[in-house]
């Protein structure tokens, strides 16, 4: 079994500060439970171009207000705290925060902890 406290992560290498987000990654490729799960701050303000195009990603709305606008489809569906949404076709999107949200993020396949997105808003897979 694992435990762990936010409070371990908080500043150490797995806690992940950008411009637009800030991730405490809780769960990791090396716990070996085939996902990650993060706990991601996505800052007041900003709008967040991603496409993961090598993983698979659900994101849990905990805490916040704001949007996902998927570029394929152009759809707008806004979100606040209860709301989920999974990007089972690797959907490339914009992320838009109105205040800071607060996200439960898991990883399929895992992230091993410090990626953060390239120039393409895509994480690299990683061993
Ligand atoms: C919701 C989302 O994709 N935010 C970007 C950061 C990512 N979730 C992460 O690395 O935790």
């Amino acid at each position: 079994m694992i435990v762990k406290q936010l409070s371990d992560i908080i500043g150490s290498q797995h806690d992940i500060d950008t411009p637009n987000w800030r991730s405490y990654r809780l769960l990791l490729k090396k716990d070996n439970l085939g996902f990650s799960l993060h706990h991601t701050i996505i800052k007041k303000g900003t709008e967040t171009y991603i496409w993961y195009k090598n993983h698979l990603e659900a994101v849990y709305c905990i805490k916040g207000v704001g949007e996902i606008e998927f570029i394929a489809t152009g759809e707008i569906f806004p979100i606040k705290e209860g709301t989920l949404y999974a990007l089972d076709k690797h959907d490339e999107h914009y992320l838009r925060a109105t205040t800071d949200m607060h996200m439960v993020c898991v990883f399929n396949p895992p992230l091993v902890g410090d990626e953060i997105h390239d120039e393409n808003g895509v994480y690299p897979l990683k061993d």
